[in-house]
């Protein structure tokens, strides 16, 4: 059922966590990655409630709530696999091999129940085997997101170093994909065309309501991000801080499925 709605991207793409993430997304029928960017528990597992059969992924910031414990964030996870959804934990590492291997760990051990993390590959490709041997040291699998573009306004991500990015990340199996800017669409139609069919690219900073956002962050629309190629909107205040984020939600999910079917027709 899915390989009809995803067309070459299902064909191409042939990673176990990429196929679970295009299965659930045409379940859901949505491409929707929460950006669940709440500072406390309650508010994180009310969104959860609230959004999640609109959902086909979860993001986090761990590091940014107020009252974080072990055990509740381990229900909270229980609850977002009970929605089906790939924990995506956007630490955005940065560091050396060795040291982004033991940051999978410390604390919040972040190995231990995120699917994809997010990483820059300003140190060098090492950074990915590093992130790979966190996961492997808690024999769990997992997928690395690899900054290629962002959105925020006057970032240094330019075209040469985004096409090194997809130089090293796209032949290589610890990278599940890409993150491309939603705010500009020929960005990501170009990235696209250079990434090729066989990884994912997912996109922040969309918003149904396209335009510059708070402290430089900017928005463009969810329906040309997917006709441009991006394979998950990934979505925060457009969700969270609207009034009813269930119909957020919903609007959400409906855009993005919908220019998902418009492009594979
Ligand atoms: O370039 C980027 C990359 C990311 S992962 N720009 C971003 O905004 N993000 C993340 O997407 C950011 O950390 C936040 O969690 C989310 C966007 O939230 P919104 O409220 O602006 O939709």
């Amino acid at each position: 059922m899915a390989s009809e709605y995803w067309g070459e991207r299902w064909s191409a793409c042939e990673q176990k966590m990429a196929r679970q993430f295009m299965e659930t997304a045409a379940r859901k029928q949505s491409l929707v990655c929460l950006a669940a960017d709440r500072r406390t528990m309650a508010g994180l597992f009310e969104l959860l409630e609230l959004a999640g059969e609109s959902l086909a992924a979860l993001k986090t910031h761990v590091d940014l709530i107020d009252d974080w414990s072990p055990a509740v964030w381990a229900d909270f996870c229980a609850a977002a696999r009970a929605a089906d959804l790939l924990i995506f934990e956007d630490r955005k590492f940065a560091d050396i091999g060795k040291i982004s291997r033991d940051q999978m760990a410390g604390v919040y051990d972040i190995r231990s129940w995120s699917d994809l993390v997010t990483a820059h590959l300003i140190s060098g490709p090492d950074i990915v085997d590093g992130l790979q041997a966190g996961w492997s040291d808690v024999d769990r699998e997992g997928g690395v997101l690899l900054l290629a573009q962002m959105s925020s306004r006057g970032n240094l991500l330019d075209s040469n170093y985004t096409k090194k990015v997809v130089d090293i990340g796209k032949n290589h199996p610890g990278v599940f994909g890409f993150i491309g800017n939603g705010s500009r669409p020929s960005e990501l139609a170009e990235l696209r065309s250079s990434v090729g069919s066989a990884k994912m690219i997912w996109t922040p900073g969309v918003n149904l309501s396209v335009g510059d956002g708070e402290m430089g962050q900017r928005y463009g629309s969810p329906r040309e991000a997917v006709l441009s190629g991006s394979d998950c909107i990934i979505v925060g205040s457009g969700i969270h801080r609207a009034e009813d984020p269930a119909a957020a939600a919903h609007e959400y999910a409906k855009a993005s499925w919908g220019a998902l079917l418009e492009r594979v027709s």
